[in-house]
């Protein structure tokens, strides 16, 4: 059985589709533990209720990005995972982290990268009048939201949209495409090597997979 970690900071939808993937169609994968560095993600809810190990990595002051980042490398080694999910983490991650788990750790971003890295993605695109919008999932690298782009998927941005209703649409998107690129990987079909994404063998598109998404 491969180990996934998720990271969380909020809701946790995605989680909850992950969790759903592994009890159902990613049958070699399973989540060990659920992170989180906010004491009130809702997301916390769905790994109790599920029995998976959670906990909560509190963000002191007193502590700088390193020293939190290997107080959650120290918690993250007692599963020795094989992935780590972030899945609305909020925190940008130190390279000690990133050095550390080299290769196997997954985001979702809620833009069509190499659009719009960073936050407030919804707001960006609604300010700059865009007619189409997306999520991105990537391996996650030291250049934030810049690692290999795997799996994208696209909505239209209709003249009655809110920031809401992009976000509601989103993450109905994000729901499908996430779990497809974790079985993918937990399968072994999908790496990272010499900075690109690769799947069955074939180095994938700077926008990743996305055009053949009707084929999957
Ligand atoms: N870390 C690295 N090194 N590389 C990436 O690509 C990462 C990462 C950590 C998180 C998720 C990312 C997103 O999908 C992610 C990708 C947080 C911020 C941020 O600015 C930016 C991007 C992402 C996540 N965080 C602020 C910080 O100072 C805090 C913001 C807040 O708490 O509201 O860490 O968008
Ligand atoms: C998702 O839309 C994800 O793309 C985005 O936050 C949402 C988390 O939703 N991620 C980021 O903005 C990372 N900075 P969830 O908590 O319901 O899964």
């Amino acid at each position: 059985m491969k180990k996934i970690i998720v990271l969380i900071s909020g809701k946790g939808s995605n989680l909850k589709f992950i969790l759903h993937a592994c009890k159902n169609k990613i049958k070699t994968g399973k989540v060990v533990a659920v992170l989180s560095n906010n004491p009130l993600a809702y997301g916390l809810i769905y790994a109790k209720k599920a029995y998976i190990p959670n906990k909560i990595i509190s963000e002191s002051k007193i502590i700088d990005r390193i020293a939190y980042d290997i107080k959650l490398i120290k918690e993250i080694d007692i599963y020795n995972p094989d992935l780590i999910v972030l899945a609305g983490y909020m925190r940008i991650l130190s390279d000690v982290f990133i050095q550390h788990y080299k290769g196997i750790i997954l985001n979702i971003h809620p833009s069509l990268l190499p659009k719009y890295p960073g936050l407030h993605t919804h707001r960006l695109v609604l300010e700059n009048h865009d007619l189409e919008h997306g999520s991105s999932v990537h391996f996650v690298t030291n250049k934030l939201d810049g690692g290999p782009i795997i799996l994208q998927s696209r909505i239209p941005i209709l003249p009655e949209d809110t920031e809401n209703s992009i976000i509601k649409r989103i993450k109905q998107q994000e729901h499908i495409i996430y779990p497809i690129v974790i079985k993918w990987f937990i399968e072994k079909r999908l790496k990272m090597e010499g900075g690109k994404a690769w799947l069955n063998g074939e180095k994938l598109p700077l926008n990743g997979y996305e055009k053949y998404l009707n084929k999957l």
